[in-house]
């Protein structure tokens, strides 16, 4: 049997050992789906107290359905996690690569944890490995980095890039059932890495260029940062117009060919603030410009601000000072339901509240992140001294709470500004409660200039 065909087989027989290298919001998923296919898997990764974590069955963040699926594949000797490096990728027949590819603080790819697993697997024997990345990584990356690293000492492994796809909060549904897209340079590289993707996904198996494949994922993010930032812009529109966005969408959403998005008090996340500038950064060559890409970007990190202008307007209309007000955010992780605070939205609204002299408070079950504000583990013990709620993350335990009750607790003409329509504005109003949102009929105008 030949090595392809060998390899095949073990596929196909779920006989192949995994190594997932990089154990976050996209490893660990992967891990353990790959697992829960009946593969053995060992997860890698430098952080040792992640490691003893996932090894005592406990998730390090939130994701539906990762503490029992992490117990599960432990309990059938299907998953460890491990610092090892060298001895978990000799002893695997295939090896995933899912670490971080940030942006540094002037929004160039950051790439080193990339470029330091490519070092050390060049280090390595991978003859008859597959190595796959998944990590996003600016065009170009896999042919003018990634490879020219690891070939240094190996020439006779097969490698595919393999884009991940799971939406934190419903990642482990996602892995299961969207479709993938498989970039290989070589036929037998696409044969082993559809083979081992039909494994774990009901979704369709796309195969194409490694090209593509790098541009078809942070195009995929792009397009998503950019309709947010259209949903934004008309937000504010439906501010000047006097028009509430939510039954605006209802309406222009009705036709076939529409699909608006929401407004948001700003786009978080370790992916869609990102992604748009490895887009135009290639790997190699001079950045790319793109004035809607990069105006969408400046659109949507300019909602922190305007949540924060609804806010000193809704205080100025009460005569109220910022430094004598206090606020509380409702949420801090970049969106609802998960414990993932990266580029939320929260810290620079937190930031320019708390330096125009508000005193801010912070309440989010998932996050333990509080920006620099005061933690609150319960909204009812600081709720007398609130002149304004803010919500940013909308959190399905935000919904449950009382608007009888939190108007009660307020002082005076409570205000709420629901950046994520989580309560019923009719309700609100009805209590007496200054309803503001995005997009909403009474909020802040900033003139006709948006
Ligand atoms: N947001 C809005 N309005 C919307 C949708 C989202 O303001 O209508 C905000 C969210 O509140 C959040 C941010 O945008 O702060 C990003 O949220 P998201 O729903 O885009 O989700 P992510 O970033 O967790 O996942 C995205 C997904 N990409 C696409 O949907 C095209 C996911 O499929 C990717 O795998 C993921 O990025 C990634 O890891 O790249």
């Amino acid at each position: 049997m030949s090595p392809l065909d060998l390899q095949l087989d073990r596929i196909s027989k779920t006989h192949s050992q995994i190594c997932i290298i990089g154990l976050g919001q996209v490893g660990l998923p992967t891990a353990l789906t790959f697992s829960h296919a009946g593969f053995s898997v060992v997860g890698v990764d430098i952080n040792e107290n992640i490691v003893n974590s996932l090894n005592s069955k406990k998730p390090y963040f939130v994701e539906s359905g990762i503490e029992e699926l992490l117990v599960n594949c432990i309990d059938k000797k299907l998953f460890k996690a491990s610092t090892n490096f060298v001895e978990s990728v000799s002893k695997s027949d295939i090896v995933i690569v899912c670490v971080a590819t940030p942006i540094t603080n002037d929004v160039k790819p950051n790439l080193q944890f990339l470029e330091t697993v490519c070092l050390s697997l060049s280090k390595l024997d991978l003859k008859s490995k597959l190595i796959i990345i998944e990590s996003s990584i600016p065009p170009g990356t896999f042919n003018n980095l990634v490879l020219p690293i690891i070939n240094t000492n190996n020439n006779n492994f097969w490698t595919a890039f393999v884009p991940e796809r799971l939406s934190p909060g419903s990642g482990l549904y996602e892995i299961q059932s969207t479709s993938r897209v498989i970039g290989t340079l070589d036929n037998d590289s696409k044969l082993l890495t559809e083979k081992l993707y039909d494994k774990i996904t009901s979704g369709k198996i796309i195969t194409t260029t490694v090209s593509i494949a790098e541009i078809s994922k942070l195009v995929e993010n792009t397009f998503r940062d950019v309709n947010i930032a259209l949903a934004n812009e008309i937000s504010k529109i439906c501010e000047i117009y006097e028009i509430d966005i939510q039954e605006l969408l209802k309406v222009c959403n009705s036709h076939p060919r529409v699909n608006l998005l929401q407004p948001g008090p700003g786009v978080g996340g370790p992916c869609l603030p990102k992604d748009p500038y490895l887009l135009l950064n290639p790997q190699g060559n001079k950045p790319i410009s793109s004035e809607l890409i990069s105006n969408s970007r400046k659109i949507n990190d300019g909602m922190p601000k305007h949540v924060a202008n609804i806010v000193y307007d809704s205080l100025n209309k009460q005569n109220k000072i910022p430094s004598n007000s206090s606020v509380l955010i409702l949420g801090v992780a970049y969106k609802n339901n998960v414990s993932d605070s990266r580029f939320s939205p929260a810290e620079p609204l937190i930031n320019e509240l708390q330096q125009n002299g508000l005193s801010v408070f912070v309440h989010d079950p998932f996050s333990s992140e509080r920006f620099g504000a005061k933690n609150i583990d319960s909204i009812w013990d600081v709720l007398n001294i609130i002149d304004v709620i803010v919500v940013i993350t909308d959190h399905d335990d935000f919904k449950k709470f009382s608007l009888a009750k939190i108007k009660e607790k307020m002082k005076s003409i409570p205000i709420i500004i629901d950046t994520r329509r989580i309560f019923d504005k009719d309700e609100c109003e009805s209590l007496g409660i200054e309803y503001l949102s995005l997009g909403y009929k009474k909020s802040f105008k900033e003139g006709s200039n948006l």
